[in-house]
């Protein structure tokens, strides 16, 4: 059997357990075949040469790391700014917020044309390549262009937008050629196909040929939906763990005469943050039996901070927050507790289960995974409601949810009032059906049925020595 090589922006170490589920995924995958993990080392170089950067190589057990350094001028052109500046915004329909003169398209090239010519050398004939997210769609045209003929697959795992969208920006047509010399190319979900299907269609004359299968500048291209999902057994042990067993007790004490209502994310623009405070505002505004009894818990993890969009954001939510809690609040009640930090993941499902309504509103988003461990981490005896946003590819598989347009404050505060007084047989039924589609969907089932439309004998391989490792691992030596 072949060795797995993933390639993503940042890289994790499968063995550390704050690492998370996709991490955890694709480790176990990589643990399975002995694999290789390639990516950007996180470090900048101050003074280094464009286009250049050491590579590192470290073994994590049966895995290889191989991370590149990146100079200053690299990394503010191919990270900050054509990945985060132009192509994280448009792929979120904020075509407002995209900064198309930036000149960082070049920066882009070079970094991708980087990691080719320092991946290149480490592969092997019968390596099967599967390529993560945004920062690195033209990386399979530049390994094309250095003779690699290995399968290799791509999985974008933020929205594709429509084509009207996706046109806006400069490079739309070099990025879909760019697309064409993957073999298999992954969305999260059946509208982003659609999206992609359409403008490939459109705007570079592909042709369908087959099932899942286009055709175009002399390539064929399996593109399907692969939903992501989380490790639900690995979150379950989690919620067991004595960390998130704490952060539970420490929370219901705390809040004891109060119910909660909890949003975690990265602080994006794109996750409909203040669009939540507001609609939480207007929660209590209208149904005003709710005050010193609701409380919202909001986590938001510092991100991207080099980018101006992502300041305004901070600065726009301390503001909503403060005037919320000063307007609503008194000694004995703050409706919204804000927290700028990263949560250690352990602690996670503890804070889901002591609230009762999980709150994820994204103005877009490609999966979010939050919802799903949300659900998971619920007690199936008296679990809480997710309120989750229309646009996120979570709420295609996630009907049992209370479903949201983000941008309809009045509406959200609506449903957030029928969250929290849904009948406890409601609450049951509806998170019975989500976990168990959350379970059919795990991280498990999607790496494997991407790697089946990748190369079908490694993914037989694959689930073979899996079984072999279970076997072993059961009998008594
Ligand atoms: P993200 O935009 O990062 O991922 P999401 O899917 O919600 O969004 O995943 C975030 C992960 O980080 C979750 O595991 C969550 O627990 C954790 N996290 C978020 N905020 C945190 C905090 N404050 N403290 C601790 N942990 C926090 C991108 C896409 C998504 C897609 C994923 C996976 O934007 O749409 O679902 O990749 O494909």
């Amino acid at each position: 059997m072949g060795r797995l090589v993933v390639v993503s922006n940042r890289i994790a170490d499968p063995r550390k357990p704050a690492a998370g589920g996709l991490a955890v995924a694709l480790g176990e995958v990589l643990r399975n075949t002995g694999g290789l993990w390639f990516g950007w080392s996180g470090a900048i170089v101050d003074g280094g040469t464009p286009g250049d950067g050491d590579l590192h190589l470290q073994q994590a057990g049966p895995v290889t790391l191989a991370t590149v350094d990146l100079c200053r001028e690299d990394h503010d052109a191919y990270y900050a700014g054509y990945s985060n500046g132009v192509l994280w915004p448009a792929f979120h329909y904020r075509l407002d917020l995209a900064d198309f003169d930036g000149q960082y398209f070049d920066g882009y090239r070079r970094v991708n044309r980087l990691f080719a010519r320092r991946l290149v050398p480490l592969l092997r004939p019968d390596d099967v390549v599967w390529v993560h997210d945004y920062h690195l769609i033209p990386l399979a045209a530049e390994l094309r262009a250095a003779g690699c003929s290995q399968r290799i697959g791509f999985f974008l795992h933020i929205p594709m937008p429509p084509s009207q969208i996706f046109a806006a920006v400069p490079q739309h047509e070099w990025l879909t050629r760019a697309l064409f010399a993957y073999d298999v190319v992954g969305f999260q979900s059946r509208t982003d196909l659609g999206h992609f299907v359409e403008h490939a269609r459109c705007s570079a004359g592909a042709k369908p040929a087959g099932e899942h299968v286009l055709e175009a500048f002399g390539r064929r291209l399996h593109a399907r939906s692969f939903p992501i999902g989380i490790d639900v057994d690995e979150f379950e042990r989690l919620g067991r763990g004595k960390e998130a067993r704490e952060a539970f007790l420490t929370t219901r004490t705390e809040y004891a005469r109060r119910r909660l209502l909890i949003g975690v994310d990265r602080l994006d623009y794109t996750k409909g943050i203040p669009q939540r405070i507001r609609a939480f505002r207007e929660l209590l505004a209208h149904h005003p039996a709710n005050r010193h009894s609701a409380t919202l818990i909001q986590i938001a993890s510092p991100s991207r901070e080099s980018v101006e969009a992502y300041a305004e954001i901070r600065e726009e939510l301390e503001r909503l927050c403060g005037a919320l809690n000063g307007d609503f609040g008194d000694l004995g009640w703050m409706p919204v507790r804000y927290i700028h930090r990263t949560v250690a993941r352990r602690r996670l499902p503890g804070l889901y289960r002591a609230a009762c309504v999980g709150v994820i509103t994204p103005l877009r988003d490609g999966m979010n995974l939050v919802a799903k461990e949300y659900v998971a981490s619920q007690d199936a005896a008296d679990p809480g409601v997710l309120v989750l946003s229309r646009f996120t590819g979570a709420a295609e598989q996630l009907a049992e949810a209370l479903p949201v347009n983000p941008y309809d404050i009045r509406g959200t505060a609506e449903t957030l009032q029928q969250a929290l007084a849904m009948p406890l047989a409601e609450r049951q039924a509806r998170h019975d059906a989500l976990l168990r589609r959350i379970r059919e969907h795990d991280v498990h089932r999607w790496c494997a049925d991407f790697l089946e439309a990748l190369d079908e004998p490694f993914a037989e391989g694959l689930a073979h020595a899996r079984r072999q490792r279970r076997r072993a691992a059961l009998s008594p030596s």
